[in-house]
């Protein structure tokens, strides 16, 4: 993965040529995997080969790439029951992606925990969770580590728009902005929480409950991964400096259901509304039109990465198919209750 080195080669700021190009083109091809992947899940789910049910990120992928971007290996990231794309975004293997969806021993879980648990130390995901607001604790603890270690790495919580609505998230971000917690609170508004829009459960402006705790905001179409990207390098370069925590609003909108099996949607959104968004706001066909536009890629460019992209999730699927299962021994091993 291409690393970014500061906030000169992002969107907003000064050209560096051919490095902002594949800068770019890898966020391209990540966001890509994240699509090709939940493609492949649904697949899974309706042939009854994946057990349980998975909530798909698709429509939401510049948030997850643009902000893992930002960060560096060794930075820490918490993730929500909606968890693929933020597992991938941070470095993820597809392989064994499928392999915990599955519920095979090659698994990140080794197969215990499945789509919504998914965990990687190495690549310092603390974990998918499907307590709504839950990751901001996680988060939040994992950053006062940081500030008690002295280390400069920097700590980011992923949560829905329904997550704003948990009493949790007030008080580590009260604790984070008094202590200067290194920690990005990045909100992903995707207007609705499971089949309800979010004008019936949240009151008042999203953002303003950050800001009554003294943490600088930035609210970004989170479409646009360049919005994203330049806006999560700015506040995490803030934050390893010892500036403190930030929030961070972005607007987006899942393409397909709550999960798999939410497919009658028309009683709680229309058809129209999902139209608009997959064909006028789709993350992946926003950065396509301007890297054509400012002629860094082309057609030939994009069937390159999709045939790349297309080999790498198709062969980790079928690796995760022919995996075996844990012994049925494990089975209270690594459980904790
Ligand atoms: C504490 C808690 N309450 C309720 C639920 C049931 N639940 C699962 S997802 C969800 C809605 C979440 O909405 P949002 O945070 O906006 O995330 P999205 O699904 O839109 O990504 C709810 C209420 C839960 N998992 N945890
Ligand atoms: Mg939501």
């Amino acid at each position: 993965m291409v690393q970014p080195e500061t906030s000169k080669s992002n969107a907003a700021g000064v050209s560096s040529g051919g490095t902002e190009q594949a800068l770019w083109l890898v966020m391209y091809e990540q966001m890509l995997k994240i699509r090709f992947f939940e493609e492949h899940v649904n697949q899974l789910y309706l042939t009854a080969k994946m057990p349980g049910l998975a909530h798909l990120y698709s429509g939401e992928e510049a948030i997850a790439v643009g902000v893992c971007q930002a960060l560096r290996r060794d930075d820490y990231i918490t993730s929500t029951h909606r968890g693929h794309g933020h597992c991938l975004a941070k470095g993820a293997s597809v392989d064994r992606m499928f392999a915990e969806l599955l519920g095979k021993e090659a698994g990140y879980c080794r197969g215990k925990g499945g789509s919504m648990h998914i965990a990687d130390q190495d690549t310092g995901n603390l974990g998918a969770n499907a307590i709504v607001g839950g990751s901001a604790g996680i988060a939040s603890g994992a950053a006062m580590s940081i500030k008690m270690r002295g280390s400069d790495q920097v700590a980011v919580c992923f949560f829905g728009d329904g997550a704003l609505g948990q009493g949790m998230l007030y008080e580590v971000m009260n604790m984070a902005s008094l202590w200067k917690f290194p920690v990005i609170y990045v909100c992903e508004n995707n207007q609705y929480n499971e089949y309800t829009p979010n004008s019936e459960t949240t009151a008042g402006e999203m953002s303003a409950r950050a800001r009554a705790f003294g943490i600088p905001t930035e609210e970004v179409d989170g479409q646009d991964i360049r919005a994203v990207y330049d806006t999560a390098s700015r506040l995490v370069e803030r934050a390893r400096r010892g500036e403190g925590p930030a929030f961070m609003l972005c607007h987006t909108y899942r393409f397909f259901g709550h999960h798999v099996g939410d497919i009658q949607r028309s009683y709680y959104r229309s058809k129209e509304e999902e139209e608009h968004w997959k064909t006028e706001r789709d993350p992946l066909k926003l950065l396509a039109g301007w890297l054509i536009a400012q002629g860094m890629a082309d057609n030939r460019t994009f069937e390159q990465i999709e045939q790349k992209v297309r080999d790498e999730v198709e062969a980790g699927e079928q690796f995760a198919l022919n995996a075996p299962y844990p012994e049925p021994g494990e089975v209270e091993q690594d459980v904790y209750a």
